[in-house]
This record gives structure tokens, C-alpha cells and sequence, in this order.
């Protein structure tokens, strides 16, 4: 199984690469392309069908400003569709952030948080659906999770010792 990775923009790509980066880490193969909700309507809906037929299994859309990708993913998908919204607009991020998260009752996105480290989330929160029925998955989580505890153990040991 795959994830299908959508960004708007070109300027966007910086964002994917954290995504990209944990598919990587943990061996899960991925297609992405550019595409806009609002600049390509139609090669975004055929990009959808287009990944379901080549196994794409979840969703992820990044985009900014008013950041209808994900949503409108959604729309053309029973696949689930996670959201990354991107701040640097005029209004920080809020206005990506509002449209990515407040989707109409019925027609569900998972928001993640803004940027770099909603995108390394997103590539997560796939990573934890994909792992519901692949075992191989589930432990390499376990083991990315236990790596994560040392590091704050380790850095805490550190911390100490350079304040003492
Ligand atoms: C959105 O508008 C994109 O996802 C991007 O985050 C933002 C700005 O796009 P560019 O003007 O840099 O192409 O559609």
C-alpha cells in the first residue's frame, strides 16, 4: 500500500520533504505531485484516480492560503485524506490552517498542525492507519516510539550535566 501526496505549490516542497522523510525512515512507498485545488481543479481530480489505481491507500494534501486541497481531495476519495495546512501567508498560517480543519459535516479531513512538523504528523498519522494491518509496520512504530523516549531521557542526562 501506498500514500498519495499532493502539495499546491511549488514553493510547498520544503514542507513534503519532512513527510517524504518519514515514508523514507520506515520503507513506505509514496507518489506526489503538485497540483492546486484552485489552479488545476481537473488535474487534481483525475491525480486522485489516478493514485487510488496505482494503490494509494491514504491521502495527504499540504497546501496554503485558502487551502482547499485537502478538503477537495476528500470530496473525490473514500480513502482517508490527512490535511497539512502551511503558514507565511499575510495571516500567519490561520487562514490555511481554518480551511484545512473546519470541513462540512459528512466530508471528514484530519487536520494536522502548521508546517514542518504537521507534514512529518501527517507522514505519521499514515504511517499509524497503514500499520492497523500491517504487523511489520505496527512494531517498526513501537520502535520508532521507544527511540523517541530515549532521546528525551537522554537529552534531559544532558541538559543536567551541562547546567551542574
Ligand atoms: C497555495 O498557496 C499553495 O499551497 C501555497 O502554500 C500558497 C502560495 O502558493 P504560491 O503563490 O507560492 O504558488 O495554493
Amino acid at each position: 500500500m501506498k500514500v498519495g501526496l499532493f502539495i499546491g505549490s511549488e514553493s510547498d516542497y520544503g514542507i513534503l520533504q519532512e513527510a517524504l522523510a518519514v515514508f523514507d525512515e520506515f520503507g513506505i512507498s509514496y507518489l506526489w505531485e503538485i497540483t492546486s485545488a484552485h489552479r488545476s481543479p481537473e488535474r487534481t481530480k483525475a491525480l486522485i484516480g489516478k493514485f487510488e489505481k496505482e494503490g494509494v491507500a491514504v491521502f495527504i494534501a499540504v497546501a496554503g492560503k485558502a487551502a482547499h486541497l485537502a478538503g477537495v481531495v476528500a470530496s473525490y476519495t473514500l480513502k482517508p485524506v490527512i490535511g497539512v495546512p502551511v503558514g507565511g501567508s499575510e495571516l500567519g498560517g490561520l487562514d490555511a490552517l481554518l480551511s484545512t480543519v473546519q470541513m462540512p459535516r459528512g466530508v471528514p479531513v484530519a487536520s494536522m498542525g502548521l508546517g514542518k512538523s504537521g507534514a512529518a504528523n501527517a507522514a505519521l498519522f499514515a504511517v499509524h492507519i497503514l500499520g492497523l494491518s500491517d504487523k511489520d509496520l505496527a512494531e517498526k512504530l513501537s520502535g520508532f516510539r521507544k527511540k523517541m523516549v530515549d532521546s528525551v531521557k537522554n537529552a534531559s542526562q544532558k541538559v543536567k550535566r551541562q547546567k551542574a
